[in-house]
């Protein structure tokens, strides 16, 4: 029997278009929901009960990034990449060293408890002293992406893999800065990861998953134009 695969995310959230790119590297066809967070669907609730997140996060609450394979439902994005490089064997996203792999995870770990947080922070700060040091801080935290990418190509090296679909909130970052005029990501400063992300927005599979910018971009200033951000 074909496998049956179900996405529920939301358009404008990297979390389910991780989940996409790596569906769409495999091959895998697919069904996508999307989503209304403020009123989340049964199917969600059903498959989400825990976290109730695109894919889910967190002790019993809802939301909103999930996937459903073959009626087994599967949540947390970074989880969900796992689970599909182990089900779906050609085109790995993860290296093939146990090393490397662990370093990978690491990684990826260090974007969704360290930067993610005080990004979200500094777009949704309606003060500006708060908002000044969430941007330092998410300035410290790509650094030390900066120097871990080095002079690869990608942080997967010649190609592209798991810790740079991780990885794409900083495609995110370069749309909210254009949009709302904020330096969350000064190219001078970050001249690696700025390369970087610009070779993942030509690569064809992330083309189709990234969000038009314009649309992207129209949704940040109506979400976060009147914080702090945009001041
Ligand atoms: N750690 C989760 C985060 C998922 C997440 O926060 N998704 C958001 C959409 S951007 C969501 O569902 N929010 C709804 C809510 O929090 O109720 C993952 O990696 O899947």
């Amino acid at each position: 029997m074909a496998d049956q695969v179900q996405l529920f995310g939301v358009w404008g959230s990297f979390f389910g278009r991780r989940v996409e790119v790596a569906l769409r590297l495999k091959g895998v066809q697919f069904e996508y929901v999307e989503e209304d967070l403020y009123n989340k669907s049964p199917s969600l609730l059903k498959y989400n009960p825990v976290h109730k997140k695109i894919p889910q996060r967190g002790p019993p609450d809802t939301r909103g990034d999930n996937m459903l394979h073959n009626g087994n439902p599967l949540a947390e994005s970074l989880v969900i990449l796992e689970y599909i490089d182990e089900t779906w064997k050609h085109n790995p996203i993860f290296p093939k060293d146990p090393y490397e792999r662990a370093r990978a995870r690491f990684w990826a770990k260090f974007i969704d408890e360290k930067l993610w947080p005080v990004v979200r922070k500094a777009l949704g700060s309606k003060e500006e002293k708060e908002q000044r040091e969430a941007i330092g801080e998410t300035h410290e935290h790509l650094e030390t992406l900066e120097s871990e990418l080095k002079e690869k190509k990608f942080f997967g090296g010649e190609s592209w893999g798991y810790l740079d679909i991780a990885a794409m909130v900083i495609i995110w970052l370069g749309i909210a800065q254009e949009a709302l005029g904020v330096e969350f990501i000064p190219k001078e400063k970050f001249p690696r990861l700025h390369k970087w992300q610009q070779r993942l927005v030509e690569d064809a599979v992330f083309k189709e998953c990234v969000p038009p910018r314009e649309k992207l971009g129209a949704f940040f200033k109506a979400r976060f134009g009147s914080s702090a951000a945009s001041k």
